[in-house]
C-alpha cells in the first residue's frame, strides 16, 4: 500500500508530446485546439485534463466524514487555456448546446436558483471563484475552450471534473503551486458554490487517480492508499437512462441534512454538546464508539417514522430559526420530513462495507471467495441505497437486479436518483454480462433506441488522475 505522496503538481506532469492514450483521445485533443483557434484566433498555451470517476463503494458517507473507494475512469474532462493582458474570462464549450460566456475575471456571480439546473459555465466559475480566494495577486484572464464526455448528471462526477479542471487551469495559469492534496480540497470546497453540500470524494480522486489501482480516500484530513484489485476484476458501468442534475433539486442537501441532524439529536441524547457535532463520523469519534456500537446507537436513539422540523427542535431545544442557522442549508430549510434513523443506518453500516471491502482487498483471500465477498458487499450497499437512502430509480434498480447471476454484485454508483450503476465481473464473464443487459434492458427501452449501446454499457478500469500538458 503506497501513502499518496504531498509532492507537488507540476513535477507530475507530463509535456504534451508524451500525450498518450486511445486514437479518441488525441482527436478530441485536435478538436478542442481547433475549436480554440476559430474561436480566438490564437493558440492555446496549455490544456488540463481531469477524469470522472466510478465510486466502487462507500456511497453518501464522504459528507459524513467516512472514508470511500473510487477509481478514475476514462472519460474526462480537457479544457485548453491562453493567458490573456485583458482581465476576462472567455469560455467556449465544444458541445454547442452549451453557449459561450464571458465576464471580468474577477467580479462575477454564481447563479443558483431554486429548482433550476445550473448553466453550465456556473460550474467552471466554482473553480476560477475557489482559486481566487487562494491566490495573493491579481488573476490574469483567460481564454478558454471545454470539451467533456463524462456522461452528464449521471453519478460519474462531470460537475466535479469540470469543476476541478477549472480550478487547475486557473490555478497553472497564475503560477499557483499547490499539492495535489491541497488542489482537489480547494476544488471540493469551491464545488460548493453550486448549491450542493457533497463530501469531497469527486474532486480527491479526480487528482489522486492513478493508473492500475483504486483508491480509498480517507477525509479529515484528506489522505489516500492505493487499493489492488484482485486479479481478473472487471468493473463494468451502465447507464440506466434517467439523469438527476445534483444543484436543482434538494434531495442531495436533505440527505446531508438528515445526516447532520441524526447526529444531532444522538449527541444530544448522549448529554454532549450537539452544536459541535457536524457530522455521523465527528460523533462516533468523540464517542470513541465502535461502528457496530453507532449502529446500536441509532436503533436505540432514533425512532424510524420520519421527524418533523417541529420534533426535531424539541430534541434539540432551539426555536426553528435557530435550527436553520446550524443544522439547515438554504434549501432545506423548508422540509418538514426527516428520516433520521434510515439515512444514518445506512451511513454506518456503509461505512462498515468500506472498511471489509478494502480488507478484502488487501488479504491474500483466494481469489473466487474475494470476489464472491466483493460482489455481496456491493449488493447489500444497493439495497440499502434503495431502502434505507431512498436514492435509487427503478431503472438502477431493474439493472441490478438484470444482472443477478451474471455478474458477481452490482450497485448504483454517485448520488443516485438516475445515474449509473458499477458491477462486478471478471475478464471471462464480463461479454456474457454487458451482451445481457444489451438484449434485456437496453434493447427493449425507447430510451436507448438509436443511441450507441457501447457508451451506456462498457468496461472501466482505474485511470490516472489530473494532468496538465504544455503546448511547448
Ligand atoms: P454528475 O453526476 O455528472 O456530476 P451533476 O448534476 O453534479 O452530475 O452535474 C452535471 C452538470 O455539470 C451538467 O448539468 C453541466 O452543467 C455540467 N457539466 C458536466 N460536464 C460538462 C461538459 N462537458 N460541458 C459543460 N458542462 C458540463
Ligand atoms: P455525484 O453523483 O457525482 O454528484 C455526489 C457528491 C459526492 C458524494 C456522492 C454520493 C458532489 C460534488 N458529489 O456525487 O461527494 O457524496 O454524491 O456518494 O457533491
Ligand atoms: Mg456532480
Amino acid at each position: 500500500m503506497a501513502q499518496e505522496t504531498n509532492s507537488g503538481l507540476k513535477n507530475n506532469y507530463p509535456p504534451l508530446l508524451q500525450l498518450q492514450g486511445s486514437k479518441l483521445h488525441n482527436v478530441r485533443v485536435t478538436e478542442l485546439m481547433d475549436h480554440f483557434v476559430v474561436k480566438y484566433k490564437q493558440e492555446p498555451e496549455f490544456l488540463v485534463r481531469v477524469p470522472g470517476r466510478v465510486n466502487l463503494i462507500g456511497e453518501h458517507v464522504d459528507y459524513c466524514g467516512y472514508s470511500v473507494l473510487p477509481m478514475a475512469i476514462q472519460y474526462d474532462i480537457m479544457v485548453a487555456v491562453k493567458r490573456i493582458s485583458e482581465p476576462q474570462l472567455y469560455l467556449t464549450n465544444m458541445d454547442s448546446s452549451h453557449s459561450d460566456f464571458q465576464c471580468p475575471i474577477h467580479s462575477f456571480s454564481i447563479e443558483v436558483k431554486k429548482g433550476v439546473s445550473p448553466h453550465w459555465y456556473n460550474y467552471f466559475l466554482c473553480g476560477l471563484k475557489g482559486v481566487l480566494e487562494a491566490l495573493p495577486q491579481d488573476s490574469v484572464g483567460m481564454f478558454v475552450a471545454v470539451t467533456g464526455n463524462v456522461p452528464q448528471q449521471s453519478g460519474l462526477s462531470s460537475s466535479s471534473a469540470l469543476v476541478s479542471a477549472a480550478a487547475l487551469a486557473a490555478a497553472h495559469a497564475n503560477n499557483l503551486k499547490m499539492t495535489k492534496l491541497e488542489i482537489a480540497s480547494l476544488s471540493a470546497t469551491s464545488e460548493r458554490y453550486i448549491g450542493t453540500e457533497g463530501g469531497g470524494m469527486d474532486q480527491a480522486i479526480a487528482f489522486l487517480g492513478t493508473r492500475g489501482c483504486a483508491k480509498h480516500i480517507q477525509f479529515n484530513p484528506l489522505r489516500s492508499e492505493d487499493v489492488k484489485l484482485p486479479d481478473g476484476v472487471v468493473f463494468v458501468i451502465a447507464h440506466s437512462l434517467a439523469v438527476l442534475n445534483k444543484a436543482k433539486t434538494s434531495d442531495f442537501n436533505c440527505r446531508v441534512a438528515e445526516c447532520r441532524l441524526a447526529s444531532q439529536i444522538m449527541a444530544k441524547k448522549r448529554g454532549l454538546s450537539w452544536e459541535k457535532v457536524s457530522s455521523l463520523a465527528d460523533l462516533q469519534s468523540t464517542m470513541t464508539a465502535s461502528l457496530g456500537e453507532m449502529i446500536a446507537l441509532v436503533k436505540e436513539f432514533l425512532h424510524e417514522q420520519p421527524y418533523s422540523k417541529e420534533e426535531i427542535c424539541r430534541e434539540l431545544e432551539v426555536s426553528g430559526m435557530c435550527l436553520d442557522q446550524l443544522s439547515l442549508s438554504n434549501n432545506t430549510t423548508d422540509i418538514n420530513q426527516f428520516k433520521l434513523h434510515q439515512r444514518a443506518l445506512h451511513v454506518y453500516q456503509e461505512a462498515n462495507r468500506v472498511k471489509v471491502f478494502r480488507e478484502v482487498c488487501q488479504k491474500d483471500m483466494e481469489g473466487s471467495v474475494a470476489l464472491m465477498k466483493l460482489g455481496e458487499l456491493m449488493c447489500q450497499s444497493h439495497h440499502s441505497l434503495q431502502k434505507l437512502y431512498e436514492c435509487s430509480h427503478p431503472n438502477l434498480d431493474r439493472l441490478v437486479e438484470l444482472g443477478k447471476g451474471k455478474a458477481l454484485g452490482s450497485r448504483l454508483t454517485g448520488a443516485g436518483w438516475g445515474g449509473c450503476i458499477v458491477a462486478l465481473t471478471t475478464k471471462d464473464t464480463v461479454d456474457d454480462y454487458i451482451k445481457t443487459l444489451k438484449e434485456k434492458f437496453y434493447k427493449e427501452n425507447p430510451a436507448a433506441f438509436g443511441k450507441d449501446l457501447d457508451s451506456l454499457v462498457f468496461a472501466t478500469e482505474p485511470n490516472v488522475g489530473a494532468e496538465i500538458y504544455e503546448m511547448k
